[in-house]
Formats: C-alpha cells, structure tokens, sequence
C-alpha cells in the first residue's frame, strides 16, 4: 500500500515534468474570446495516451465555446483516427490476422443515448457512423457487412483503409506464421515490438482512444474508437464498441472509459463498473483502481503479463485513472490547467515485456 502511495506521489511528480506546450493558437483564441468556459468553470475533456492531447484541443475548441460534450468528444476522436502515423484507430490501423482494417467505435451522450459499430470495414471515420446509429437508427450496436452497408447508405465514402505502412508491418509479421495479438505496444521493449509489430515501438505507436468530457453544467459525454489488436482473428471485436464495456456514460454520476486487452474489460464489464463504484461513492481515482483489482483477482497470472487501463470522470469535473501495468498516460484539458499528460498510477511498477 505504502508503495502505491509512494507511486502516486512519483505520478503527480511525473505529471509536472510531463506538462506539454500550452494550448494550439486555434484552441487559445477559443478561449479568450469567450474570457471563460461559457456556463461558467467545470468543463473538462479528459482521454487515453499521449495522443489524447492533440484530441483534447479539437474537442475544446467545441467544449470551450460551450458546445456539448457530445460534439466535444465527436471532434476529438476525429483527430487520432485521421492520423497516419497512429496504427491502432482508424486509417493506417494495424490489419487483422487475414490483412484487413476493421475498426470499433462508440458513443455515448449522458442521457442514455448511444452508438456503436463494430468490425467495421472501409469507412475512415467509424465514430461518425456510430454516433448515426444513435440518432438515426432504433438499434445500438451494427457490426461488420452490416454496418458498412449503413454506413454507405449514410454516404460516407469507401476507402481502402490499409497504408502501404501498416501493410508492410502485416507481411512482416506473417513471416513470424504467429498469432499474437498485441495490446499497448508502447509499453513493449524494443526487440519484441519489433518482432510482433514489424516495426519499432515508440512515440507513435499508441493504442484505443476513449475520450470523456463534462461541460459547466454537468452534461456528459464519452467516445472510443480504435482498430483493436494488431493482427487479431477477423471478426474479433473488442471491448471499446461494446457500451458498458470500453465505455459508459451517466449524467446522474460520471463516465469511465477503458484501454487494453478488451476481452478481460468485456468479461467484467469495466467501464460499468467504474460508473456503478462512482455511484456507490468512490472517486474517480478509487472506482478505477477498484476496477483493475477486481479483473486482477479473477485472473492473476492471465492478467500478471496484461494491460488494462481506466480513466473515468465524474460530474464534478474530477478525474482519476489506474492501469494494470505502468505506462499508461491520459491527457487532461479544461480552462484552468489547459493541456497537460499525466502518467498514471498502476498495479505493478515494472514495464512488462
Ligand atoms: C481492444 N481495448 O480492442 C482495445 C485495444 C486497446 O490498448 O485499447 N489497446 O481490445
């Protein structure tokens, strides 16, 4: 116990020396036009890794100007799943273990109301089309053939996901002839990532976005959206689509969010049970690490070598996170401490390989 406080201390350190560039221009004049965050003090965006700080930008550009988090969050997850250099959400997504992008998204207004798509093919944007489902369809989750046929009928365009990058890094990796689906490969050393991924791991090479955000009022909203592991069998879908799962959102407590191996999120319903702990009481910070130590206890040694992550958000603006295994990072923006990347706590100290 006296190790993890020690540890937290260390993070809140870390958290200082990890404090990024001020807000982009664009986001900055959002805000000095306005003075403040319309509605009053409160608005905050929070969201998973290190690319959550370009995403935290676009999305207060609309939270800022008092938008709804719904749109805050929409444009957010937009930026990391437009970005090339990202292999794990949207275009340039690492394939499935048959060469193919499929892609899983969700969204989720603190009214109840939410999206999804899951092993979604051809459509650069699968977060747009999950927030269609929420609003123009009676359903909440569409998967694979069906949900690109939706989403054709939407308009949006087909395209041809997989950068010649990303499929380099497939054909390499199919010369390994394994099956080894990797999850939060930024954490792995070098050799290995090099042998599972085909590529070096390092800065670029990050994993789900899931991004909440409450504005002044209270009002809540979240996405997720990512390519899942990197070569695993087609037709796999993780946790990140599945409401209750990768994400879940309730205006009366908070909202949570998950990064990792999506099949130990799933079977524990974990961005659920971070809002229900919030409900019972728990902080932000507590309602996560309660979260990791349950999926721990169900499965120590699967989950020993493993990284399951949480980053919830209650009403009140106040944030927290806990991951399995150190590495984790989320980014935080609101009107008082504008962007800023903070490590979060784990359960063990080591980096696993
Ligand atoms: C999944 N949770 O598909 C996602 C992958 C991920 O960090 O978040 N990796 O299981």
């Amino acid at each position: 116990m006296s190790n993890r406080r020690d540890f937290l201390r260390t993070s809140l350190l870390a958290t200082s020396a990890l404090a990024l560039p001020r807000l982009s221009r664009a986001a900055t004049a959002a805000l000095s036009v306005s003075g403040k965050v319309p509605g009053g003090v409160g608005a905050r965006v929070v969201s998973t890794w290190d690319f959550g700080v370009p995403a935290n930008q676009a999305a207060w550009t609309v939270l800022g100007n008092g938008g709804h988090p719904l749109d805050a969050v929409e444009t957010g997850v937009l930026v990391p799943e437009a970005d090339l250099r990202n292999h794990s959400v949207g275009r340039a997504g690492y394939p499935d273990r048959d060469g193919k992008v499929t892609l899983d998204a969700s969204i989720m207004d603190g009214d109840g109301r939410c999206g999804a798509v899951a092993a979604l093919e051809h459509i650069a944007h699968p977060i747009k089309v999950a927030r269609k489902v929420m609003e123009d369809t009676p359903h909440v989750l569409l998967v694979g053939d069906g949900a690109l046929e939706f989403a054709l009928q939407e308009g949006f365009k087909k395209e041809d996901l997989l950068t010649p990058e990303s499929a380099k890094a497939w054909h390499e990796w199919l010369k390994t002839a394994k099956y080894t689906p990797v999850a939060n490969s930024e954490n792995l050393d070098y050799h290995r990532t090099v042998q599972n991924l085909g590529m070096p791991g390092g800065k670029n090479n990050h994993d789900t976005i899931g991004m909440l955000a409450v504005d002044a009022h209270g009002r809540l909203a979240g996405a997720c959206t990512t390519s899942g592991m990197a070569w695993k069998l087609h037709g796999r879908v993780g946790d990140s689509p599945i409401i209750g799962a990768g994400l879940y959102v309730d205006n009366e407590v908070g909202a949570a969010t998950s990064t990792g191996v999506g099949e130990e999120v799933i079977r524990n319903a974990g961005s659920f049970l971070v809002v229900e702990l919030m409900r019972q009481g728990r902080s932000p910070q507590q309602a996560c690490e309660e979260a990791v130590h349950r999926i721990v206890k169900k499965r120590p040694e699967a989950t020993k070598d493993m990284q399951v992550g949480f980053l919830a958000l209650n009403r009140d603006g106040e944030c927290g996170a806990y991951a399995i295994q150190k590495g984790f990072t989320y980014a935080v923006c609101d009107v008082q401490q504008q962007d800023r990347l903070i490590a979060s706590p784990s359960l063990y100290q080591t980096t696993y390989t």
